[in-house]
């Protein structure tokens, strides 16, 4: 469901329902969420990167998987939340290459990338608005905060169809890539984070993500949290010897 492939420090992972554009289902997402944990849980994987098999990234939720039955989505948001926690709550940073369509759910799960890149090709939908949906998976806490709050409004009342260059120019994405050049790029990006100082980086998200709803006394007392935490590390220890000694740092993540 989720392939999973080590390429040094970087653990790859693949979207891997091809020929459904990689349509999200009960088992992909919990294959994906195990995928996540175990990547939690072995200290030689120092970064994530998530991509889809094919031509899609991810077309969202899988439209066919409920058939005729009422689906309860209440309880199945269970399923993507818990995906979305444990991506928002990584214990290493993640790297994004969407390499084709991301709509609904899908795109949301590409938008919780720290690092997101996307090839010359790829397209962003919110999507859930044309089947009577509101955002879910994260969609409404994090697209604003990216693109601010009139232009969510935009992209989620009418769900345009975004290139990603068009992505690009929003912020909705770092860098586009030639397909053909997608995964190389992302695996060196990835590459290089997983020789950085990865706890600095988790830490960092998880103020980026906090800050937004905190007052400026919350937000100092949490940097100052953090910080307290960074500066405990053998990494930071070893940036300020690296830099004093003026060569490069060699950082462990931890
Ligand atoms: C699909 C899908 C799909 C099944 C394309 N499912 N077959 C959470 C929890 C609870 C409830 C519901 O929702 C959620 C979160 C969500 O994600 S809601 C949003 C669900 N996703 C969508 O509404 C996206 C629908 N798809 C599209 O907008 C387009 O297909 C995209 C932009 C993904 C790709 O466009 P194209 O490259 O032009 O491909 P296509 O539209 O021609 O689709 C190819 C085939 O894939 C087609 O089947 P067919 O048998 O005609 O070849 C589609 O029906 C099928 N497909 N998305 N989500």
């Amino acid at each position: 469901m989720v392939l999973r492939e080590r390429q040094g420090g970087v653990l790859l992972l693949t979207l891997n329902r091809p020929e459904k554009l990689n349509a999200l289902t009960a088992e992909l997402l919990e294959s994906l969420y195990q995928s996540l944990k175990e990547a939690n849980q072995d200290p030689s994987v120092r970064a994530v990167l998530l991509t889809g098999a094919g031509k899609a990234f991810s077309a969202g939720q899988d439209l066919n998987e409920f058939g005729e039955e009422k689906p309860d989505y209440e309880g199945h948001l269970r399923r993507y939340n818990r995906v979305v926690e444990a991506l928002s709550g990584l214990e290493k940073p993640l790297v994004v290459a969407v390499n084709g369509p991301a709509a609904g759910a899908g795109m949301s799960l590409a938008l919780w990338g720290d690092l997101r890149l996307a090839a010359v090709g790829a397209s962003f939908t919110t999507a859930f608005v044309r089947i009577g949906l509101v955002p879910d998976s994260g969609m409404s806490f994090l697209l604003p905060r990216l693109v601010g709050l009139s232009k969510a409004q935009e992209l989620l009342f009418l769900s345009p169809r975004l290139s990603a260059e068009e992505a690009l120019a929003l912020g909705l994405v770092h860098k586009v890539v030639p397909a053909e050049s997608l995964l190389e790029e992302a695996l060196a990006l990835a590459q290089t984070l997983a020789q950085g100082p990865t706890r600095a980086y988790v830490l960092t998200r998880k103020l980026l993500l906090e800050t937004y709803r905190l007052s400026l006394t919350e937000a100092l007392s949490l940097e100052a949290i953090l910080q307290g935490e960074a500066g405990r590390t053998q990494d930071h220890e070893e940036g300020v010897r690296a830099f004093r000694e003026k060569r490069p740092p060699r950082f462990q993540g931890r």
